[in-house]
């Protein structure tokens, strides 16, 4: 019994991606036979199978004009991906750097930006566009951290915040 189900259900699957894949909305007609067998929760399954890398921990800092938050974030070493939705107007970043300095304390430039040249910076969430979510790895030590926003003019506007891990 199950054999067949799964045989009807991956034919039905095999359908919907057909029709889906010729582009949808061109001809009715065609999908008769398929359409009685709930495609759809088929292939949902299927998609939901991914994520699941390596890391210890999945951690959320949402970036808003002109903020983190949250902007104090304490992580457990090792794998750790941050997550990182811009909910503001602009474009923003998320970099992480190793030191013991205040976030409001990183070296900058005349124009205020932060000199990223000077930190050790262990990685970033680049260029996240509003509306947009991107998330990256960091593979963290124990150790203070800080995290800003270089986008120009961002740090100088308060767009930092610290990073403890432990
Ligand atoms: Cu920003």
């Amino acid at each position: 019994m199950r054999a067949g189900r799964y045989t009807v259900g991956a034919i039905a699957a095999l359908a919907a991606l057909i029709v889906a894949g010729c582009g949808g909305d061109d001809g009715g007609g065609t999908t008769t036979g398929a359409t009685t067998a709930a495609p759809t929760t088929a292939a949902t399954t299927t998609s939901t199978t991914t994520t699941g890398a390596a890391g210890e921990g999945k951690t959320t800092i949402t970036m808003t004009d002109f903020a983190f938050s949250p902007d104090k974030v304490t992580l457990t070493q090792g794998d750790n991906t941050i997550i990182g939705p811009n909910k503001g107007k602009t474009p923003h970043e998320l970099v992480v750097a190793k030191t013991a300095l205040a976030p409001n304390a990183l070296p900058t430039d005349s124009s205020g930006d932060v000199v990223e040249g000077k930190l050790d910076v262990v990685g970033e969430i680049a260029d996240v566009d509003p509306g947009k979510t991107k998330h990256t790895d960091f593979d963290l030590e124990p150790g203070k951290y800080v995290m800003f926003c270089n986008v120009p003019g961002h740090y100088k506007a308060g767009m930092y915040g610290t990073i403890t891990v432990q």
